[in-house]
């Protein structure tokens, strides 16, 4: 009797230290995922743009502040039939985390009708208005006057040859050629102010307490983003040539926000020729020395006999004259295209930014190059390059503050110490949060955290998934960082 009880208490301990050490290995992990040379341990906040609530509040209280308002705004998703169980996925996330407070509406678009079980399963999701819409032809097929070329066909079949992802799916250049023009036009889209675009199978790990359409509103935002990512170079070789062509073109003046899509090459903004001769910054000490021994020679000649001149200087002096300009091939007007660009299957914007103005222009002028189905033009980089265009640093937000995955790449904030409250369900959604049986839903009903907050934390109640954050693995963000400190 005795040893069969002894047996067991050690049995029990034994099994409360392998949790323990479970549990310190994957904290211990988590911190080296996110060192402390990690973004995440510092604050991003500048005169630019810092996190508009940092921690938790009470939704209900916060509705109930005399100047909020609730914003002419909504979800939109493009999606399919098919899709239907990651379209119920990204919907369970988002109102688990933020829309069972505020109860925004939902547009689903599809170029095909939705099915009455779509519809019925899309709506034993959420309490929220819902809006059903077909494409039209001319807003998701491209133009017959494209289609019927023999070319069309041949040009994205090319594309697969080349390896390009989704180069040669049709699908994937209508769809991204939707969303950089059509989209905005659509009549479900153009009855709000604001969209937050959604895709099925992402996923939210902070809860949002606050309404970002009103923050965004109160403080003069117009776009709102949670990655900032490099692309693939062959999914868009000539859209920076396109782009400078309808800058120059259109004499536009671009928005400060464009430096965080280029790098420049005007490395001499007062000598031409030196301008022209040094295309990084490693060529600039060497031209310089170079540049100053040929002037002192030119002061020489003038006061000085031929055996006295330097003959280095001389060499250097005949070898400039007849030096080609170095090409960079993808150099247009002093500037590359470095590839950043916000992610758009995370957007938190106003829609009339796209639907008028110059980016509408800019969009057309793109539609006209056939750069949507000669390359493979993603709407994220055409979204950014025209953000660049029409928009300031400070007209963008960054929402650090809300934890995202989109297939493998993830963000996610350190809860933010002090500022933490207890999850808090609105009672009239518990049988829409929690479907009978589905352990998801029995999931998203836990009221523990898992993060440690911290004091330079942001996050509200983030349950973190253990992999590293996209902010400190791509150096986009790097460049992000440097633009909000200064200017
Ligand atoms: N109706 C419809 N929706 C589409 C079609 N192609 C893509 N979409 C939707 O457009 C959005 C983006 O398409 P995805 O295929 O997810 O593209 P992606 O996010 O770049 O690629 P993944 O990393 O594979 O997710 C998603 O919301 C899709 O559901 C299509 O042919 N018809
Ligand atoms: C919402 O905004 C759209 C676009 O500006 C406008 O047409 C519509 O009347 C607005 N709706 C409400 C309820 O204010
Ligand atoms: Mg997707």
């Amino acid at each position: 009797m005795q040893g069969r009880r002894y047996r067991k208490c050690f049995r029990f301990m034994l099994l409360c230290c392998t949790v323990v050490a479970a549990w310190s290995v994957i904290q211990g992990s988590r911190r080296r995922l996110r060192g402390t040379d990690s973004f995440g341990y510092s604050s991003l906040d500048g005169k630019q743009d810092s996190v508009f609530v940092e921690g938790c509040l009470d939704p209900t209280w916060y509705r109930e502040q005399l100047e909020y308002s609730a914003q002419n705004a909504t979800f939109v998703m493009l999606t399919r039939n098919e899709d239907i169980e990651g379209v119920l996925k990204s919907l369970h996330s988002i109102e688990r985390h933020f829309n069972q407070w505020y109860q925004y509406p939902y547009v689903f678009l599809n170029d095909a009708p939705f099915t009455p079980e779509f519809v019925q399963l899309v709506k034993t999701a959420t309490r929220a208005e819902t809006h059903f819409g077909v494409l039209s032809v001319a807003e998701w097929e491209f133009p017959p006057s494209v289609r019927e070329q023999s070319i069309f066909q041949e040009s994205i079949d090319d594309q697969g040859d080349r390896g390009i992802m989704y180069g040669n799916m049709e699908s994937y250049h209508k769809m991204c050629r939707f969303f950089a023009g059509a989209f905005y036009q659509h009549p479900l889209v153009r009855q709000y102010e604001w969209y937050w675009r959604l895709e099925p199978d992402v996923e939210f790990f902070c809860d949002l307490t606050y309404d970002p359409f009103f923050e965004m509103h109160r403080r003069g935002k117009k776009y709102g983003f949670t990655v900032l990512i490099k692309e693939l170079y062959w999914t868009v070789p000539n859209l920076f040539r396109f782009t400078r062509s309808f800058i120059r073109q259109n004499n536009v003046e671009v928005g400060n926000l464009w430096r965080l899509f280029v790098q420049g090459y005007n490395v001499f903004s007062d000598d031409d020729l030196l301008d022209k001769l040094v295309n990084y910054d490693h060529e600039i000490q060497p031209e310089l020395e170079k540049d100053d021994k040929i002037k002192q020679l030119l002061v020489d000649l003038k006061y000085r006999k031929s055996e006295e001149l330097d003959r280095d200087a001389t060499r250097l002096l005949i070898e400039r004259a007849s030096r080609k300009i170095p090409v960079v091939e993808d150099k247009f007007d002093n500037e590359e295209f470095n590839l950043c660009h916000f992610w758009s299957n995370f957007e938190i914007a106003r829609v009339d930014l796209f639907s008028e103005g110059l980016y509408a222009k800019y969009f057309e002028f793109l539609e006209a190059s056939g750069g949507f189905w000669t390359e493979r033009w993603g709407d994220a980089p055409v979204h950014s390059l025209g953000l660049g265009i029409v928009l300031d640093v400070a007209d963008v937000h960054y929402f650090r503050d809300i934890g995202y995955q989109h297939s493998t790449l993830v963000h996610c904030p350190i809860n933010k110490a002090g500022s933490q409250l207890p999850y808090a369900e609105n009672p009239a959604y518990s049988d829409i949060l929690r479907p009978r049986g589905d352990v998801a839903g029995k999931l998203a009903g836990m009221t523990w955290t898992a993060e440690p907050a911290e004091d330079f934390g942001v996050g509200c109640r983030c349950e973190c998934p253990r992999q590293r954050d996209i902010e400190d693995t791509d150096q986009c963000f790097n460049l992000w960082y440097d633009i909000t400190r200064d200017a």
